[in-house]
C-alpha cells in the first residue's frame, strides 16, 4: 500500500529534525521509500503563538498494518524529543500518517485519512510536489483540494532539501 506521511518542525534545528525523520523511518524494515517532497516554510495554523515550520511529505510503500505505521511515526517523534504539552502546540517533530492506502479509519487514536490534511496547504502542497497524481481517498484529487486552499502561507524554501533515506 502507498503510504503519506507529512513532516513538521518548529522548535530546534528544523532541517535536520526533518532529515532524521526521514532517516529513522525506514530504518526498520516494511516501509519502502518512494519519494520526499520539496521543503516548504509555513506560517503556523491554529494553537498557541509559536513559530514558523519546516513541513514536507514523504511518500513510502508499506505492507505494514496502520497501528505498526503509527507506532513507528511516534517512536520517531520521540527520539528527536518531541514532548506533548498542548494541542497544535510547538514540536521538534510532528509526524502524521495522511493516507494509508484507501484505509478509512475515524478511531480517535488514528484516523485515516488524516481529519485535517484536505484543507492543509502545509499538507497538499509539499504532496502535490512529491506525487501530482495524488488523491486523497474521500476527497478527491490533491490538485483539485489545493485550488480551493490558501497557499499564502506556504513558501518554497530553496535553500533546503531533504535527501532520500540514509
Ligand atoms: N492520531 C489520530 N489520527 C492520526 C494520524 N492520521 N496520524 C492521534 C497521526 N496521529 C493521529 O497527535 C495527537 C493524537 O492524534 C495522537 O496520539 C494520535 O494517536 P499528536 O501528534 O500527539 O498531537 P498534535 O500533532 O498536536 O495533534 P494533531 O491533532 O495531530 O495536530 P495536527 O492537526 O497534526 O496539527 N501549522 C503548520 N504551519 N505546520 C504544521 O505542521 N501542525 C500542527 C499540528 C498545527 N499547526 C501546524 C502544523
Ligand atoms: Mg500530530
Amino acid at each position: 500500500m502507498r503510504v503519506v506521511i507529512a513532516l513538521g518542525s518548529n522548535l530546534g534545528r528544523r532541517i535536520e529534525n526533518l532529515q532524521g525523520a526521514v532517516d529513522s523511518l525506514f530504518d526498520a524494515p516494511g516501509l519502502t521509500f518512494v519519494a520526499v517532497s520539496p521543503v516548504y516554510e509555513t506560517d503556523p495554523v491554529g494553537g498557541p503563538e509559536q513559530g514558523p515550520y519546516l513541513n514536507a511529505v514523504v511518500i513510502a510503500e508499506s505492507m505494514l498494518d496502520p497501528r505498526t505505521l503509527l507506532d513507528r511515526a511516534q517512536s520517531v517523534e520521540n527520539a528527536f524529543g518531541r514532548e506533548r504539552r498542548e494541542r497544535w502546540g510547538p514540536r521538534t517533530l510532528d509526524v502524521d500518517l495522511i493516507t494509508v492506502g484507501n484505509l478509512m479509519s475515524d478511531d480517535p487514536e488514528l484516523t485515516l485519512p488524516h481529519p485535517r490534511a484536505h484543507e492543509r496547504a502545509f499538507v497538499l502542497v509539499p504532496w502535490a510536489q512529491a506525487d501530482p497524481a495524488a488523491v486523497l481517498p474521500g476527497r478527491g484529487s490533491v490538485a483539485a483540494l489545493l485550488a480551493d486552499t490558501d497557499q499564502s502561507g506556504v513558501r518554497l524554501r530553496t535553500d533546503l532539501v531533504l535527501e532520500p533515506p540514509a
